[in-house]
């Protein structure tokens, strides 16, 4: 099986993008570890702190937080980094080429049962026209991501990735400690049966995807003429790895359930990444009304509705109206 880096070099992906790719995986297999060592690490349970998202902050948020962010801000291709767990953008290495968001740990409500959890990340060529440590460097459109990518630390650890071509698979081999390339071109189908959302937030969503959802839960008798299943992880990373895998449309809309909040999901690290890498593999992605990767950032932390998978389900759900 084809090591990382020779599938990276075949893509003509620059060496210093490499080097930073390389970087974030090597703060992913510590982290790897770490949740393969659970209780026994010391890391289960939550912290005494709040994240900027007002999200109690668990034990392995905080110390995968600190792993990519050490490592990262050290590195030589590195200008600045963005986290969910970060107030602020953090500068590095002063005119490095490239700026990195990362989500450390995505779904860490699932970390104390065991559950499906992940690394995503992000990295843009990096902003001459503004300071290092400014939030402008990452207001850029997510068609402006030169690589993104997730690792998921679940029965194996797999890293998704994309450098602009094919959605790529790779799997950590624990022996030897490598990512080695296990699928060359994951597609996503263009129909499906298999839906994820999280149904007790329904009474929050607007009539029309109300209609929507009303409508695979009818089944074969319904509209579609076809049985639908659902699932949920509580983890994006998991929901939209199953998707990348066995076709599917996963959705956050927009909601009501928190004031001044259209839905809960971030732009900048989970809903571009995960766009970048659905699209790559055959898939559409949207906010409802807009392309997720044509959205020019507003704020560091702006949260956007996200719909994405299977491209015909992604359209179906788009035109249906109340
Ligand atoms: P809910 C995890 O906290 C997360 O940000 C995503 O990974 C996940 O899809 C979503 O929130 C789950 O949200 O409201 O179902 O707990």
């Amino acid at each position: 099986m084809k090591r990382l880096i020779p599938t990276l070099r075949a893509d003509n992906v620059p060496l210093e993008l490499i080097m930073v790719i390389r970087t974030i995986l090597a703060a992913s297999k510590e982290i790897s570890f770490r949740v393969s060592q659970g209780a026994l690490s010391g890391i289960l349970g939550s912290s005494l702190d709040e994240n900027i998202q007002g999200e109690t902050q668990k034990k392995l948020d905080i110390l995968s937080n600190q792993l990519l962010k050490d490592i990262l801000l050290s590195s030589p291709d590195v200008r600045a980094i963005a986290s969910e767990e970060e107030d602020d953008v953090v500068a590095g290495i002063e005119d490095a080429p490239y700026i990195v968001a990362f989500d450390p740990l995505d779904g860490s409500s699932n970390i104390d049962i065991n559950g499906q959890i992940g690394t995503i990340f992000t990295i843009y060529a990096a902003r001459d026209d503004v300071p290092a440590d400014s939030p402008l460097q990452f207001a850029q459109p997510g068609t402006a991501q030169l690589a993104a990518g997730y690792v998921l630390y679940g029965p194996s650890t797999l890293l998704v990735l994309t450098t602009g071509g094919p959605t790529r698979l790779y799997t950590l081999d624990q022996t030897h400690g490598g990512y080695l390339l296990t699928q060359d071109e994951m597609e996503i189908e263009p129909d499906t049966a298999e839906f994820a959302i999280n149904m007790s937030n329904q009474r929050f969503w607007n009539q029309d995807t109300q209609a929507y959802i009303n409508q695979l839960i009818a089944g074969e008798t319904g509209p579609r003429g076809k049985r639908f299943n659902m699932r949920w992880n509580g983890a994006m990373v998991g929901d939209v790895h199953r998707v990348l895998q066995r076709g599917g449309i996963f959705l956050y809309p927009s909601d009501t359930k928190n004031p001044g909040q259209p839905s809960k999901l971030r732009l900048l690290y989970e809903a571009n990444p995960m766009a970048m890498l659905v699209e790559n593999a055959g898939g559409k992605a949207v906010t409802g009304e807009d392309r997720i990767l044509d959205i020019m950032p507003s704020d560091l932390h702006q949260r956007v509705p996200v719909i994405m998978g299977a491209a015909n389900e992604v359209d179906e759900f788009v035109n249906t109206k109340a």
